[in-house]
């Protein structure tokens, strides 16, 4: 397998708005990121992406830009953009920036242009369609619920917007739009830039006859409706062979509706395409046909099984990315561990999970600390338009809003935007003034300046954990095989390579379990690295492991 500096780097994902403010308006700013430089290479991090710093009116806090070669007023200027990228790579961090091309938003000037005139050469820059009979031009719905369609003002077409009303599709089709995103992407490569995640990449080609779809269970249409449209391999082509090849740098495209079938095609060495993709496969579980609102029962099984299957896909042919939340979903250590009586347990397991998995990790800001889920008392402490939204459809549907609001605490993004946690003064450390969403209230004992003073803190441990992935290489390009897969508690893998190998074991459950390991030959496990102060206790081949125990063992064969 080919060596390259993208497969082995950590990278640490910043969320801006919620990260560090230093001029005080509430709001999270570059200069911020600037301050805390030394602290994201303490972590033993590679690269920080950054989520979109660009302006924007801030409908869904910056996935909607106004501009994209100018930094949004709130966060900073371009001069402070410059010396953000020049401070990183002065202590060897790389940036890699947020892409998002599928849409604009509705106040970007080619949007304006577009509403204004139907002659207007910017028409042709996004999806605009007549009506049916008074209602939009078919029954696509949008993320955000409700038609996928909006009328224009003052006129008699619809324009197609797949996320909110104010973001407007882009029209690839248009190959005026595409030399418009190469020449952004230029723009901030030229300045240096490492790299792109590339905001639902998969969503950018349509079906521009505009079928209406039959599928009721909106992840079927996005798999089969909205993702891997037509012509989007040929529009990562060109992207790739105008804008990618000319620079060293890293693609991750966020990929809802890529399967493991097709991820390939995206990620595949000879495609001249993206070096990896975000797939949802465990994000994803427990949600129904309505989408992370609604609430269906998963297990371990299933979890483990995700991994294995996109290993497998991924392992030959292309690469994989291993990350357990974003900006986008609940916080780690409440989706996939325990955040009360085993908070820093599960917390440091899941930190094993994350760096010991065969593909580039990428780690969001605060999972390093263990933040948790908030439970705010009210709707109206929420910020996200997709939190809000869903609310709303459900009261029109007249479910009961006490049982919504749970599943809001379970389920919002709003979870992963909370401001970063640094210390336990008033707003974490994050600002001096109210912040633009509410700090969780347990920042007085989960945040940075704790866990810096405790050698056994979750962030000592994600410090550990990532030198120790660092001092061995075959985490990153050794082989992976599941073991026990139908064990409901109990996650076990081998990684390997010739001349080394390695066994985790991870107890995913609040009891103790034993496990038996299969005594094929003569086999000695030395424990490397536990999440618990002590070595597990042994017997034979029969381990006793404690609730959320993770531990990595060296195998050597007698
Ligand atoms: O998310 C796209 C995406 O697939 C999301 O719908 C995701 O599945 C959802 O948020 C889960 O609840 C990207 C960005 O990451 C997100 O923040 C933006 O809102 C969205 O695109 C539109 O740009």
């Amino acid at each position: 397998m080919k060596k390259v500096w993208w497969k082995e780097s950590i990278v640490y994902q910043i969320y801006p708005r919620s990260f560090k403010d230093t001029d005080n308006d509430g709001i999270g700013d570059i200069r911020g990121i600037i301050q805390k430089l030394d602290y994201i290479r303490d972590l033993g991090v590679d690269v920080i992406w950054l989520c979109p710093v660009y302006r924007s009116p801030n409908d869904d806090n910056g996935y909607d830009i106004s501009d994209y070669t100018d930094i949004m007023e709130e966060f900073g200027t371009l001069d402070d953009f410059d010396e953000l990228l020049k401070e990183a790579h002065s202590r060897d961090l790389k940036i890699i920036m947020d892409l998002v091309v599928n849409h604009t938003s509705d106040e970007h000037p080619w949007f304006v242009a577009s509403q204004k005139s139907k002659n207007s050469p910017y028409r042709n820059y996004y999806h605009w369609r007549k009506g049916r009979a008074g209602k939009a031009p078919n029954n696509w719905p949008s993320f955000f619920k409700g038609s996928a369609w909006e009328r224009g003002k003052n006129d008699s077409e619809y324009y197609l917007h797949l996320f909110s009303k104010k973001q407007p599709d882009l029209n690839w089709e248009n190959s005026a739009v595409r030399k418009e995103v190469h020449r952004i992407m230029k723009f901030w490569l030229d300045k240096g830039i490492d790299g792109f995640r590339m905001d639902v990449i998969s969503l950018i080609s349509k079906d521009i006859g505009f079928p209406d779809t039959d599928y009721e269970d909106f992840y079927d249409v996005i798999d089969h409706v909205y993702a891997n449209g037509p012509r989007v391999h040929e529009f990562i082509r060109e992207m790739y062979e105008e804008v990618l090849c000319h620079y060293d740098v890293m693609t991750v495209g966020e990929g809802p509706g890529i399967t493991p079938d097709t991820a390939n095609l995206y990620v595949g060495h000879s495609r001249k395409a993206l070096n990896m993709i975000f797939h949802f496969g465990h994000l994803h579980l427990g949600s129904n046909k309505n989408g992370k609102y609604d609430v269906v029962p998963w297990d371990l099984r299933e979890f483990k099984s995700v991994f294995n299957i996109w290993d497998e896909a991924l392992a030959g042919e292309g690469w994989n990315s291993i990350f357990l939340g974003n900006h986008d979903f609940a916080r780690m250590v409440s989706r996939f561990g325990n955040d009360a009586r085993y908070r820093k347990e599960s917390a440091k397991l899941l930190a094993i999970l994350l760096l010991s998995m065969r593909g580039t990790v990428f780690l969001y800001q605060g999972d390093e600390i263990g933040m948790t889920n908030v439970a705010f008392p009210s709707i109206e402490d929420y910020n996200d338009i997709e939190t809000i939204s869903s609310y709303r459809e459900a009261e029109r549907a007249g479910r009961d809003m006490d049982e919504f609001l749970k599943i809001i605490h379970d389920r919002s993004r709003d979870n992963a935007r909370t401001p970063m946690q640094w210390n336990h003064s008033e707003n974490g450390g994050f600002s001096k003034t109210t912040p633009w969403l509410k700090c969780n209230p347990n920042y007085r004992h989960i945040n940075v300046a704790e866990n810096e003073g405790d050698p056994d803190s979750i962030l000592n441990f994600y410090r550990r954990m990532i030198r120790f992935r660092k001092n061995h290489s075959l985490l990153v390009y050794g082989g992976f095989q599941l073991l026990m897969e139908d064990d409901p508690d109990l996650f076990v893998y081998k990684r390997f390579d010739k001349n080394l190998e390695i066994l985790v074991v991870l107890n995913f459950s609040n009891k103790k379990r034993e496990l038996t390991l299969d005594a094929h030959g003569s086999r000695e496990l030395i424990c490397l690295l536990s999440n618990y102060d002590k070595p597990v206790s042994q017997q034979g081949n029969t381990f006793l492991l404690r609730p959320w125990e993770g531990n990595i063992y060296k195998v050597l064969n007698l």
